[in-house]
Parts: structure tokens; C-alpha cells; sequence
């Protein structure tokens, strides 16, 4: 980690870019040419950083710098910076099991909070694919490989407790972003707070849940599994926007907010768009049903990609973890008992998954930080009821969980809650 010093800090714009780059000479022959030949364009569209895409005559890259505050409230709210480093250290760790399902990262500058990595052409945000209708198959699957890669290799199964605990010990100091995720998804929904954002039409629903001690509850139960279990490295936000996509190449990106958290918190934000693109996409004009039924699918292959291939990569592993020492289920026994342990294992973390998916959706619906996928919908009532479905299947995932015992539970649950109506009560007992 390294120190933020304001008097040598400079924020880097699409003019001045290629003076960094041309100072660093790695990232200069990348560019190949010379600088005047570079062009330079900020593509910045996400809550923290500063982005930019430069291009040269022979070769291109992408570059990420952090600022002292959320970039998209400004300065009023200010925000260690150090997060840059987490990032970079994330993709570090992650980048031997994850390989070619995230950019190359080419360099980090812990004092000008810069990385610079493979710029991803012609990839478009996952999100932004999904909510032009646009089908992406393969990033259900392609994320669900990088999610439980990630998961299985940094977790106590394949990991000895000496490094996992130097892991930890890392990102346990992510403190900034981790306020910010302690705050905005698991507490300022549920209070009166400043930045949340609700729309009018949905103020009975955001009263409701506030009011709900069922709800409260449960989410008092999942805060601090995300505090606590410190299960493997997570990625910490990985939603749709944090997939760049092509019909046939992932990657995933922004790994800022990662943590030694459940592995169940991926999963969970990961299904938890999914489920609120769904809901969306009743918000637009024209008959969603074959959209939604693709999403369904992406849910259900997303889900058992995970479990798949969670399982396989345990099987294919020499158990040098401390968890679960092969050697004690070696004799007839304990290999007749093994298959059930390691889907117990597996059904563990989706347990925790809904949980997390259920809170990911109400933070996005009535907390800070609201997503495109609603926000694109004309028409303050529509965007309401679409959201007040999506908070319906939220709640009863936390308040019945009992109810969703596969993925298959869930994706048939999409429909009864489709028409939910902005009156919270109507829905109590769904
Ligand atoms: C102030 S940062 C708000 C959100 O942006 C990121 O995408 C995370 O989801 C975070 O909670
Ligand atoms: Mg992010």
C-alpha cells in the first residue's frame, strides 16, 4: 500500500494520458510510435475511477486511475484511494486460475493510483448488452468458471493456512471500500440516509421493508457472514457491469472491492442482476418473454456452471489446502462419503448466495447507487412496478428461504412476482 500524497498525485485526463504512458516506457512500446501518434479517450462510466482507452499505431491499452473521492458524487465524498492497490493486487492473485477470463494487467503505479491493462475490442459491458436485447450465452457460463476458479483456489481447499491468512491479512485492510459495502448494501437500505434514491411511486415498498423486522432480521444474518466468513477471495461487485463481453469472450473486471468474504457473495450479486434485468425488462415497451426466457436460462447456466465446475476442479485438485485433507477420506469409507460432503459444500454457498442475491437487489432498488437496467425505463410508474416485483422475490428469498430450494425454485418464482404492484402489502405472504 502506498501513501496518497496530494502535492505529487495528478489526475490524469484524456490530454495528458499519453505523457504518462510515454514516461513509462513498457507502456510506451506497447503504444509503439510516438506520443503525438496516441490518441486518448476517457470512457469513464463507473461509480470510482477515472477510465481512459488509448490507442497507437501498434497496440493499445487501458488505463484505470483512482481518485480521492467517488467519482460519481464529486468531492463531497471522499474516498481512500488506496483501493487501486487492491485492485491490483486482486487481479494478481486471481490472474494464474482465472487466466484469459480477465484482462492482462501490464502495470500498477501505487503513486499515481494508476493500472494499466489490456484494453478489451470489441467487448461491450455485459450489462449494457443484456439490456438491448442483445443475447451473451457464453458470459453466464465464462463468469460462472471465473467465479468458482476463483472461489475453489483461494479458499482453505486449495490453499495451506499460512498463505490464506497472509491473503487475508491483505485485503483485510480494504477498508474504504468495504465501508462502502457494509454501508450501502447491507445498512442504508434499511434507515433514512442521504444518498439513498427512491422513487416516489415505490415509497410504501422502501417504508415497508424498513419497518419489516422479518426482513431486518435476515439481513442481520447475512451481514456478518460478510464480515466473518472469510471463505475465499471474492471479487466483492461482481454484477453485469462487471463483465466486458463479446457473443464469445468474458472478462471480468473491478475487482476494487475485493475481500476474504463467503464465496456465496459472488454468486449471489452475480444472479442478483441477472434476476433484476428480468424484472426490467417488463418495464419496456413490446413482449418480454423470449428475453426473459434467455435470461432464465443464463440464471439456471450460470448457477449450475458454478456447481459444476466448483465440483470438477475439487475432484482434479491434490487437496493441498488445510480444510479438507484428502487423506481422511481415502480408506472405502470416507471416498463413499466424500461426493456428499463436497455437495454439501457447494449447496452451502448457494444457501448463502440467495441470501446475498435477495439484499444485492433491494440495495440496488432503494439504496445508493441504482442501475441502468431500471433506470433505462420511461416512465417513473413502470420503472416503480418492475422494481416492486423484484423487491417482492427479494423479500420472500429472505423471509421463506425454505421455498427456494434449487435454482430452478427461484427462476419459477420470476413470474408470480412479475405483477407484485406497488403496494407492499399485497405481496406479504408471496
Ligand atoms: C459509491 S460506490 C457505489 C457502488 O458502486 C460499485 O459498483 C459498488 O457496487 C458500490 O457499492
Ligand atoms: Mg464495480
Amino acid at each position: 500500500m502506498s501513501t496518497y500524497e496530494k502535492r505529487t498525485y495528478r489526475r490524469l485526463t484524456a490530454e495528458t494520458v499519453s505523457q504518462y504512458l510515454a514516461a513509462t516506457p513498457a507502456l510506451a512500446a506497447r503504444l509503439g510510435g510516438a506520443p503525438d501518434q496516441w490518441t486518448g479517450r476517457d470512457v469513464a462510466d463507473g461509480n470510482l475511477n477515472s477510465v481512459f482507452l488509448v490507442d497507437g499505431p501498434e497496440g493499445s491499452v487501458c488505463v484505470k486511475q483512482a481518485l480521492p473521492y467517488v467519482r460519481v458524487a464529486g468531492e463531497s465524498w471522499p474516498l481512500d484511494i488506496n483501493h487501486a492497490f487492491f485492485e491490483a493486487s486482486y487481479s494478481a492473485r486471481v490472474a494464474p486460475f482465472v487466466g484469459r477470463l480477465a484482462p492482462e494487467l501490464f502495470h500498477f503505479d501505487p503513486e499515481q493510483f494508476v493500472l494499466a491493462m489490456e484494453k478489451l475490442e470489441p467487448h461491450i459491458i455485459l450489462r449494457n448488452g443484456l439490456s438491448a436485447g442483445v443475447p451473451y450465452p457464453q458470459a453466464a457460463t465464462d463468469v460462472a468458471e471465473y467465479a468458482a476458479r476463483a472461489a475453489f483456489h483461494t479458499s482453505d481447499l486449495a490453499t495451506p493456512f499460512e498463505r490464506k491468512f497472509e491473503d487475508v491479512a491483505l485485503f483485510a485492510k480494504n477498508l474504504a471500500l468495504q465501508r462502502i459495502s457494509v454501508d450501502l448494501v447491507f445498512t442504508d437500505p434499511y434507515i433514512e440516509v442521504w444518498r439513498n434514491k427512491v422513487i416516489p411511486p415505490l415509497g410504501a415498498w422502501a417504508e415497508a421493508l424498513r419497518a419489516d423486522v422479518n426482513v431486518k432480521s435476515a439481513v442481520a444474518r447475512w451481514r456478518p457472514l460478510y464480515l466473518t466468513k472469510a471463505q475465499s477471495l471474492i471479487h466483492g461487485d461482481l454484477h453485469s457491469g462487471s463483465a466486458m463481453v463479446t457473443p464469445d469472450d468474458t472478462r471480468v473486471i473491478d475487482g476494487e472491492f475485493a475481500w476474504f468474504g463467503p464465496s456465496g457473495f459472488d454468486v449471489g450479486d452475480f444472479i442478483a442482476h441477472y434476476v433484476m434485468a428480468w424484472f426490467a425488462k417488463g418495464g419496456h415497451a413490446g413482449e418480454p418473454a423470449a428475453y426473459r426466457a434467455r435470461i432464465a436460462a443464463d440464471i439456471a447456466a450460470f448457477w449450475s456452471g458454478y456447481e459444476r465446475r466448483f465440483l470438477a476442479i475439487w475432484d482434479a485438485s491434490d487437496g493441498v489446502g488445510d480444510g479438507f485433507p484428502p487423506s481422511h477420506f481415502a480408506d472405502p469409507a470416507g471416498r463413499a462419503r466424500l461426493n456428499s460432503l463436497q455437495r454439501a459444500y457447494v449447496a452451502e454457498i448457494f444457501r448463502d448466495a440467495l441470501g446475498f442475491a435477495a439484499i444485492k437487489i433491494i440495495r440496488r432498488i432503494i439504496g445508493n447507487a441504482q442501475i441502468a437496467d431500471f433506470l433505462v425505463i420511461e416512465g417513473i410508474e413502470r420503472r416503480a412496478e418492475a422494481q416492486a416485483a423484484a423487491l417482492a422475490l427479494a423479500r420472500s428469498l429472505l423471509i421463506a428461504p425454505e421455498r427456494f430450494r434449487d435454482i430452478a425454485d427461484v427462476i419459477a418464482a420470476l413470474p408470480r412476482f412479475a405483477t407484485a404492484g406497488l403496494d407492499p402489502l399485497a405481496t406479504r405472504n408471496g
